[in-house]
């Protein structure tokens, strides 16, 4: 899979050589290339905003950094996903995240200030034999720009990428695959601080252990998060 950055802030992506990622790259299985967006302008202070068209607080991206970057990245592409994290975006969830792992080059382009022209989005959706677009949020809360929220988007849907999980198993039975919040864990030893390890989970009975697990998710999701259940 290949997946280019595009911010202001090369730098913020470092951490993409860390763990389970930083192995993926190092091993090939993920080619992930940051871009500053300050490359692609050519004045001499690298402008990359303006004020907004209607006035009003705050300043905007302007469209032709992004347009050449774009260019750049998607020269040869074929079967691109172009995102941008955006709080006026639809929710990232699992299911997104499994269908951006499914695809063999993802772009991020992260926006700073009060985001990028809409433009560029529009631009970059007319043209749907090189790249689909998705305006994608990672919650309803605030953040100063993409970057963080594209380093979510890249743990998530990077770490669904056949061979990136040591173990398989471990990717089906957890939050959010099932639609439930995955059930609570234990490990040694048995009691700790005399607080016990629920018996059930000792006593070796597969079906049991599977019923409590089960009643566990439903449990815990109708408590915290009634909405998964359509409730
Ligand atoms: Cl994707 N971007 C920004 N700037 N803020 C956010 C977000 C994204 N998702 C939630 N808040």
């Amino acid at each position: 899979m290949r997946i280019d950055v595009v911010t202001i802030f090369p730098e913020f992506f470092s951490v993409l050589d860390v763990s389970l990622l930083g192995k993926a790259r190092a091993s090939g299985l993920i080619d992930i290339r940051v871009h500053d967006l300050r490359e692609f302008t050519h004045d001499r202070h690298r402008t990359v905003d303006d004020t907004p068209a209607g006035g009003g607080a705050g300043m905007v991206m302007k469209p032709e950094p992004w347009g050449e970057a774009l260019d750049a990245v998607l020269a040869d592409a074929a079967d691109a996903v172009v995102v941008f994290p955006t709080p006026a975006g639809e929710l990232f969830r699992q299911p997104i995240a499994r269908a951006l792992a499914e695809a063999p080059h993802l772009v991020f382009c992260c926006g700073r200030y009060e985001g990028i022209d809409q433009r560029v989005i529009e631009h970059t959706a007319s043209r749907p034999e090189v790249a689909a677009v998705r305006e994608l949020s990672l919650g309803d809360y605030v953040l100063n720009g993409g970057e963080v929220a594209a380093m979510a988007m890249i743990e998530a849907a990077g770490r669904l990428v056949p061979g990136m999980v040591g173990n398989p198993d471990s990717l089906v039975e957890e939050s959010h695959e099932d639609g439930l919040l995955e059930y609570p864990s234990y490990t040694k030893p048995a009691v700790w601080r005399g607080l016990e390890t629920p018996p059930v989970l000792l006593s070796g009975n597969h079906a049991a252990i599977a019923a409590w697990r089960r009643e566990q998710q439903l449990d815990r999701t109708r408590r915290i998060r009634p909405e998964l259940l359509g409730d």
